[in-house]
Formats: structure tokens, C-alpha cells, sequence
């Protein structure tokens, strides 16, 4: 749930990376025989879905209870589902499923063939297989040394300990920008730390990142997970990108990017993605330019141009994805509170189990499914005492149509109020899918899942609905104020969060379309031109910076989290619509809402039996069947003419790059720069062409 979680693993079989496809330009086999394909398709429903119980289950024994017999256990079974995975692959290749008249059967059978990568040889698919471990193996076990121990570069000094400079925030919560900062400590050097080399991205490093202000030990901090990780997958990355190439052309793809895309069903897939882009753009500037002023003020005009891109340590996320962590920074009423219910929680005497029952209320009010018995029963709703559990929040579907489960080490916080109806929206999506085929039980495409869970959430996290449910009551300040607060809140999760989930993937794209040259470079222009970030050091092809993200070296793809982040509007908007909601978007509570509740259900049955512009289609009444970023600009409307006020003496919205700011990256692995690389270049082939001559 956590956008902040980079080394989440979303395990195969719980929600959320499961293979969606369907398009018809890739290979096929002849076989045309309807019944054969309807017989195998048969069996293949039933061997999948007890394949996939056993898989879940092992995973689910494994990360709540991490032992290396359960891990063994995991492998052993991960192994069995492979060869399963070729086996059927096979067997549906064979159809030419293009000839067969049954909509349903054809769709199925494309689901097998195309986003597998079974067209290798069992030599090279094993091999691709045994790189992704690798790669993912080398990142989870990443760690640094502490701040300071060890000094970086001894040509950065260290910074000296001043009342102001540290501010340590509550985890969950934020602190007033206007209250006495309570640490007057690097963050590494608070008693949490001990004094050896095991910070490990989740949680100590993404802490400092998200609580530290100061800026020596940010540049510490990004600098070596990056130094850990990129060196040793770079080559592995490589070699992931010729193998999955492989696995495409030999699928009928043109490349893996195209195989990836191919599950969208979207001809023009990515001038669509890009439009929305480009209509979300303005908003994000101006996010951009505001929050850039507060960073400038800050951390003064040596360290942010105040017209330039941002250095990227310094916005409260590894990857500069999520700021929210920087709200103390840029609050626009500080007088006012940042709405968080968690004191009141607690006043209330607040459980997790409590939690997850108002979740569920929150559904059943609007007269969907409760969650079964087999739910409560098996659940890890909190942390169990004793054992080692991998703690990340995700919802569990055993593919059995019984058993659903939450893993959550729930924490009476509002933050995880929030989490908890998320997950439960997951549940909620497979309890209305479960009468689909396997093949079908699944979003609509790869972005629907956590739009529609997103989408819940928006109802939740909002101050009618916790005004509602009797955890928030304000009669002291400003609506106005608490409401821009709340909508910068929102902001720096979602608006901010946008370039970052585009760029991923063009990035990606590009280098399994053109090639492995110059990786990082490319990776630094795209973050350069979409997001305005520039490294907060220089950074050369010897870097492989790309690899600090765990989806990009799990093959995992990102753009779907792009398309959920402006579809959890839309889909928001509609429900807000059938509610009879009236006034401000960000406002609307679809809380005992039947009209919405049947909306949504409306989304969720179908699974992926339907294509996503059909769904959207009937979610609208007809009004489009494209995802639109319209709802969520108009979600933001209210802040966007804020911060246009805000910026109205700026002299520029959005950022200008300068020379500097692109030699950051443009350094080859020998530290000279690619200018004068290229002349060396032409330098030898004039020798050689003389010679030959
Ligand atoms: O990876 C995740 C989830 C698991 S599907 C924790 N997210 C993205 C990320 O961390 O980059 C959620 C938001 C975006
Ligand atoms: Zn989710």
C-alpha cells in the first residue's frame, strides 16, 4: 500500500503482479478445433487454480513466518508452477485462437500465450528466471553503514549537530512546521542506530531520507543504496533485457516493451499514456514551483536554483517519488492542523481488529460483500509476536473462491486506517470476481486493482467521511485552511508521485527498443525532463542508477501504477456522481452509498473477462471509454489556484536546465564527460579510416 515501500514484493499470487493480457498480433498455432480448445481450456482452469493455491499458500507461509524451510518450501513449489507455466503455454500456443468463434475461449487463450516468456528454450527461460532472483536477491539484501561512522567522501564534513537542523518526525504522523524541533541529531546518530553496517532500505534508509534535513547526510544516504546496488545488477540488468527481448520477438512481440504494453489492449497505448501526461503536467509544475521556493528556503540558493530542477535527495523519498514526507517543509497554513485522527484512535480505544471491522462496515454499507469466515479466521492483522514476518501490506487470494487473507501488521494509526480499506478493497474485487475463470480473476488491466482500491480510499481519507465516523470534528480553524492543507497532503502524494510513475517505463521501454548504451544517462535526462530532478552528485555510466528501483530489477512493470493513480480519480468521480454527491470532489463521502456500491460492483464482477475501455465505458454511462485525468485535476482544482497565487511572482513555473545540471550525468564510467568521449570516438576512427585508406 505504502507508495514509500521500494523493496515491496508483491508476491505472484497475491494481488498485485499478476499477467493481464490480451491483444491478437502475436504468434499462433493451427489448431482450430473449438471443443479441443474448450476442453483444454477446461482442464486448465481447474490444474491453474490448484497450481496457484499451492503457490499462494507456500508464499503465504513463507512471509508470515520466514524460516528457511518455508523459503525452500516457496522455491520448490515456485519451480513446480514454472513448468506448469510452459507446459500450458505450449498446449495454448498451438490454437489458432484467432479462428475460434467463442469470444470468451479466444480471450483466455490469448491470456496464456502472450505475457509469457515460455517461447525461450528451457535453458534461456531458467536463466531469465535465475537473473530476476539474482538481481532481486542483491537489492533486498542491500545494506549501508551508518551516517558518520564511516564518512563518505572526506571531502564532505560533517554536519554539525544545531538545534534547527533535524527534525525527526512522528512515523506516521506529521509535525507542526511551526513547533521546537525535538532531535538535534543526525537521524543515523539517534539511539535506533547501532553502530555497524546493516541499514537496509526498509526501514532505516527510507527513514532518514523521509525525517533527516540534513542535507549531508540525505547525499549520504541516496549515494550508497545507490553505490550497493546499480554496480552489481548492471551487468545482470543487461542480460534480463537481451533474454526478455528474446522471450518477446519469439512470442510475435517486437520487443519486451511491446509485449509489456500489449496487456493495456490499447493500439496507441503510448501516445494515450502520454496525453494524460501531458494534461497533468501544468498541475504538477505548479506543485513543482511551490514546493521548490520552500526547498530553496530551506536549504538556500547553493543548494536549489531557484528556477532550476530540484537535487533529488532532498524531497523525502529515495526516488523522489512520494513527498509527503516533507509536508513540515511545505505547509500553506501552518496555524492550521494537518489532518491525522490517530490521537483520537487511540483516545478511543482503537484495535486493528476494530480496524478492519469499520473496513468491511465501509463496503457492506453500500451493500457489498462482507468478508468471509475463512477471512477473519486467517488473517495476519497484526504482528505477530515471535517470528519474523515480511510486513508489507497486501491482500491474498488463494484461487480456491474460499479462501481471501490480509497480511498487515496493523498499527492503531490513521495512516493504517487508510491501508485497511484499502486492502480490503482488494478483497472486496476478488469476492465480486470470484465466479470468473482463473484466467479472468483479475482487474480489468494491470492498473485497475489499485485504482479501484485508490479509488475507496479517497472516500476514507477525507474529512466529511472521518467527521462521520466520529474521528474528526473541527471547531476551531479555518475549513478553508484545514482544506488546503489537506489537499497539499494529497498532493504530494498523488500529483507529485505522477512523472515519476511515467518515466519509469519509457525509460524502460527505451532500453529494450534501443538498446543497454548509455543507461544511466538516459535514465537521468528522462528523470531531468519529466519529474525535474537532477542527482545530487555527479553520476556516470559506472552507476546504474535505474537499479534503486525495485520494480524496474523485479520485472515488474510500473506504468500501470501511473494509470491507477489518475483512474482511482475517475473512478472516484463516478461514484461521487451516482451518490448524488454535490460540491467539491474532494469532499464526497459514497460511505452507505447503495448507488455507488452497485457501481462499483459493476466494476469489479466482470475481472478481466471485459477490456478496460469496455469497464470504463459502463462506468461513465457511455461518456468515454479512455482513462481520463480530467477527475483528478478537478479533485486538485481548489490547490491548483492556490498555488497559482502562490507562484504568481515566479519567474518561472516548471524548471529551466542549465549546462551544469546535465554534466551531472553525462559522465562516462572513466569520468570523462560523453562530449569528449564522442571525440576520442571520432578521433579513432579518422586514425583507423586513414590507415585503411
Ligand atoms: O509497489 C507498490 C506496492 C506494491 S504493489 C507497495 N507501490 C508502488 C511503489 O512502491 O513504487 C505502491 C505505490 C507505487
Ligand atoms: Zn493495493
Amino acid at each position: 500500500m505504502d507508495a514509500n515501500g521500494g523493496v515491496a514484493i508483491c508476491f505472484f499470487f497475491a494481488f498485485c503482479t499478476r499477467y493481464v493480457e490480451s491483444q491478437s498480433y502475436f504468434r499462433m498455432g493451427t489448431n482450430t478445433n473449438a471443443a479441443e480448445a474448450m476442453q483444454f481450456l477446461r482442464e486448465y482452469d481447474r490444474e491453474a487454480s490448484g497450481m496457484c493455491y499451492r503457490v499462494t499458500m507456500s508464499q503465504w507461509k513463507f512471509v508470515t513466518n520466514i524460516t528457511e524451510y518455508n523459503r525452500r518450501r516457496m522455491v520448490e513449489e515456485l519451480a513446480i508452477s514454472s513448468k506448469f507455466e510452459r507446459l500450458s503455454w505450449r498446449k495454448a500456443a498451438a490454437f489458432d485462437s484467432t479462428r475460434l468463434s467463442d469470444h470468451q475461449s479466444r480471450r483466455q487463450l490469448a491470456k496464456i500465450v502472450q505475457s509469457s516468456r515460455a517461447a525461450l528454450s528451457d535453458e534461456k527461460f531458467t536463466e531469465l528466471q535465475q537473473v530476476i532472483s539474482e538481481m532481486k536477491e542483491i537489492y533486498n539484501t542491500a545494506k549501508i553503514c551508518p551516517y558518520g561512522q564511516k564518512p563518505y567522501d572526506p571531502h564532505i564534513p560533517r554536519a554539525p549537530f544545531q538545534g534547527s537542523d533535524f527534525q525527526d518526525l512522528p512515523i506516521q504522523g506529521y509535525q507542526l512546521a511551526n513547533q521546537p524541533y525535538q532531535h538535534y541529531q543526525a537521524y543515523t546518530e539517534s539511539q535506533e542506530y547501532p553502530n555497524y553496517c546493516d541499514m537496509q532500505l526498509d526501514p532505516e534508509i527510507t527513514r532518514i531520507l523521509a525525517h533527516s534535513r540534513i542535507e549531508s547526510e540525505l547525499l549520504y544516504v541516496w549515494r550508497s543504496f545507490r553505490d550497493k546496488t546499480g554496480p552489481k545488477l548492471k551487468n545482470r540488468f543487461m542480460r534480463y533485457v537481451q533474454l526478455a527481448n528474446q522471450a518477446a520477438v519469439a512470442t510475435g512481440y517486437r520487443d519486451a516493451g511491446d509485449q509489456m504494453r500489449s496487456t493495456y489492449e490499447d493500439q496507441t497505448f503510448r501516445t494515450s499514456v502520454e496525453e494524460i501526461y501531458n494534461q497533468v503536467s501544468p498541475l504538477y509544475k505548479q506543485l513543482f514551483t511551490y514546493v521548490r521556493r520552500r526547498l530553496v528556503q530551506r536549504y538556500g540558493e547553493t543548494s536549489v536554483r531557484a528556477d532550476g530542477p530540484i537535487p533529488s535527495h532532498l524531497l523525502g523519498n529515495m526516488w523522489a517519488q512520494n513527498w509527503k514526507s516533507i509536508m513540515d517543509l511545505v505547509m500553506p497554513f501552518p496555524q492550521a492542523p494537518n489532518v491525522d485522527v490517530t490521537s483520537e484512535m487511540l483516545r478511543q480505544g482503537f484495535t486493528p481488529l476494530r480496524m478492519f471491522q469499520m473496513a468491511e462496515d465501509f463496503y457492506t454499507s453500500m451493500g457489498m460483500k462482507p468478508a468471509p469466515p475463512e477471512f477473519w479466521r486467517s488473517s495476519m492483522l497484526a504482528r505477530p509476536p515471535q517470528r519474523s514476518v515480511q510486513c508489507t501490506a497486501s491482500a491474498w487470494d488463494f484461487c480456491n473462491r474460499i479462501d481471501y487473507r490480509i497480511k498487515q501488521c496493523t498499527e492503531v494509526t490513521m495512516q493504517d486506517l487508510i491501508s485497511t480499506h484499502h486492502e480490503m478493497a482488494h478483497i472486496q474485487y476478488y469476492l465480486q470476481y470470484a465466479d470468473q475463470p482463473q484466467l479472468f480473476r483479475d482487474g480489468a488491466n494491470p492498473a485497475f486493482h489499485e485504482a479501484v482500491a485508490n479509488a475507496a480510499t479517497l472516500s476514507v481519507y477525507n474529512l466529511p467521511h472521518l467527521q462521520r465516523i466520529g474521528l474528526y470534528q473541527n471547531k476551531t480553524h479555518d475549513p478553508y485552511e484545514v482544506s488546503m492543507n489537506f489537499l497539499m497532503t494529497m498532493a504530494l502524494e498523488k500529483v507529485a508521485y505522477l512523472p515519476f510513475a511515467f518515466m519509469v517505463d519509457q525509460w524502460r521501454w527505451s532500453v529494450f527498443e534501443e538498446g543497454v548504451q548509455n543507461m544511466n544517462h538516459r535514465w537521468w535526462q528522462m528523470k531531468l525532463r519529466y519529474q525535474g530532478v537532477i542527482p545530487p552528485t555527479p553520476r556516470s555510466e559506472a552507476d546504474f542508477d535505474p537499479g534503486s528501483k525495485y520494480h524496474v530489477i523485479s520485472d515488474q512493470e510500473y506504468i500501470k501504477y501511473f494509470l491507477a493513480t489518475v483512474l482511482e480519480f475517475q473512478i472516484y468521480e463516478q461514484l461521487c456522481l451516482v451518490s448524488g454527491h454535490l460540491g467539491q470532489l474532494f469532499e464526497c463521502d459514497i460511505y452507505r452509498s447503495r448507488e455507488a456500491g452497485r457501481l462499483l460492483s459493476e466494476i469489479m464482477q466482470p475481472g478481466s473477462s471485459k477490456s478496460a475501455s469496455d469497464i470504463i465505458r459502463t462506468m461513465t454511462r457511455g461518456k468515454t471509454n479512455r482513462i481520463s485525468p480530467e477527475a483528478l485535476v478537478k479533485y486538485f482544482r481548489p490547490l491548483e489556484l492556490w498555488l497559482r497565487v502562490q507562484n504568481r511572482d515566479e519567474p518561472l513555473i516548471g524548471w529551466s536546465s542549465n549546462y551544469h545540471d546535465v554534466a551531472l550525468f553525462s559522465q562516462q564510467s572513466d569520468g570523462t564527460s560523453n562530449k569528449a568521449y564522442s571525440l576520442r570516438l571520432l578521433l579513432i576512427l579518422t586514425i583507423c579510416y586513414n590507415i585503411l585508406k
